[in-house]
């Protein structure tokens, strides 16, 4: 499977707790009123939440101090401080926090339920004020608790990212440039085939919160699955996606009989991996005959939701981008109704997976395995 390792270091800060007031009753009619100082509010909790739709650390990248609020001063007429509103930063299932100095592990969020709240660092409590320290000796005290100081951390946050989507074809299909398209990838794209040697990864950003990650591997061809070509091997690492993506070259004659033979492969490959949901779309229909042999693919594959696109032309992009979108929803949907569908067992085994051997783990220092370029990078 494809993954890689995404990266950032932050640092977090509990809030102070607010001081205790030193004050006393001044009233009409009451002459020697006693102290009334109020407690400080508690300083705000650093707090890690799980939000299942983010699927990297991009936001981590960007805003990289986070502080919760100090805690009001406690105030006369017995009145407490504020408590300080706690910082909560949202992070993938899959993350994995350590102390940044030490390296030790601090926490691993291996499920998607967002339910989860994980205090890291309390704020710091609020002081007492004078009103706590009267005594039968001491009817009017003259001080009050400080707020105890909150902490800050420097923190490594590390996510295994797995792909969503696998984009599955014949060399020179259009893959990368789909890849290049819809994604913040720039995978090399080529007239040749073989021109992807190496998995890409890249993101598209649905919404606010929500990414999917897209694949490419290099292309498949007939009789790879007995080891012709680049071979299969580059299967096993769509494994866990959502759902498979498959790219024909429409205006090539072959195109035909791409989809049945990419079948074939992937299912002599893997039952698991060729029952996977799937579209099919047919490229390069700007060019001659393309659009017929488009009209005759879908002809020929009635069941399945077959889609035209040109990347040089940009047409009929939106629909596939609405498609590719709708599959990864259909199978989280139908995971969340308890089908207990593949998107799950993608995330739990983000942690179980992260030491398995794999030879194209790569990490963002060698980038050129699978690569993420966050915009403005
Ligand atoms: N005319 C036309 N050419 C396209 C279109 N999309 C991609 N191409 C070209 O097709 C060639 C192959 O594109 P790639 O994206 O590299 O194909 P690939 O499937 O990634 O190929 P491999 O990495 O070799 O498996 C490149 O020269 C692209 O510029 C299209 O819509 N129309
Ligand atoms: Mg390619």
């Amino acid at each position: 499977m494809i993954k890689f390792a995404d990266e950032a270091v932050i640092e977090v800060s509990s809030g102070k707790g607010g001081n205790g007031c030193i004050a006393f009753r001044r009233e009409k009619y009451v002459p020697l009123g006693g102290p009334a100082g109020g407690d400080g509010g508690r300083g705000g909790d650093v707090v890690f939440q799980v939000k299942k739709n983010l699927r990297t650390l991009a936001h981590l990248r960007y805003k990289q101090q986070f502080k919760a609020r100090n805690g009001g001063d406690g105030e006369g007429r017995n009145r407490f401080g504020r408590d300080g509103e706690d910082v909560v930063i949202f992070v993938p299932p899959g993350t994995i926090i350590r102390d940044a100095e030490t390296g030790t592990m601090i926490r691993e969020f291996t499920t998607e339920s967002e339910d989860e709240r994980f205090v890291f660092l309390e704020g710091g409590k609020g002081g007492w004020g004078n009103v706590h320290f009267k005594t039968s000796t001491n009817q009017a005290p003259q001080y009050a608790h400080q707020g105890k100081p909150g902490e800050t951390r420097l923190l490594s946050i590390e996510l295994n990212i797995m792909a969503d989507i696998g984009l599955v074809g014949f060399p020179n299909a259009g893959k990368s440039s789909l890849l290049d398209f819809f994604t913040n990838a720039r995978p090399k794209i080529a007239p040749y085939p073989f021109t992807t040697k190496i998995p890409n990864l890249g993101v598209l950003h649905v919404e606010q919160d929500r990414d999917i990650i897209i694949a490419d591997i290099p292309g498949i061809i007939e009789g790879a699955s007995e080891g012709a070509g680049l071979g299969i091997r580059f299967l096993k690492h769509i494994a866990r996606t959502a759902g498979l993506v498959f790219i024909v070259d429409a205006s090539d004659e072959e195109s035909l009989t791409a989809y049945q033979k990419l079948s074939v492969e992937l299912a002599n490959f893997s039952k698991e991996l060729a029952a996977k949901p799937r579209i099919l779309i047919c490229n390069k229909l700007d060019l001659e005959g393309a659009k017929e042999r488009f009209e005759q693919i879908k002809a020929d594959n009635p069941n399945e939701t077959v889609l035209g696109m040109s990347v040089f032309a940009r047409t009929g992009m939106d629909e596939v981008r609405r498609s590719i979108i709708a599959l990864v929803d259909a199978v989280d949907n139908a995971s969340e109704m308890g089908a207990k569908a593949s998107k799950k067992a993608r995330n739990t085994n983000v942690i179980a997976e992260k030491n398995a051997k794999s030879d194209f783990m790569a990490s963002r220092s060698d980038c050129d395995v699978a690569e993420i370029q966050y915009p403005g990078e």
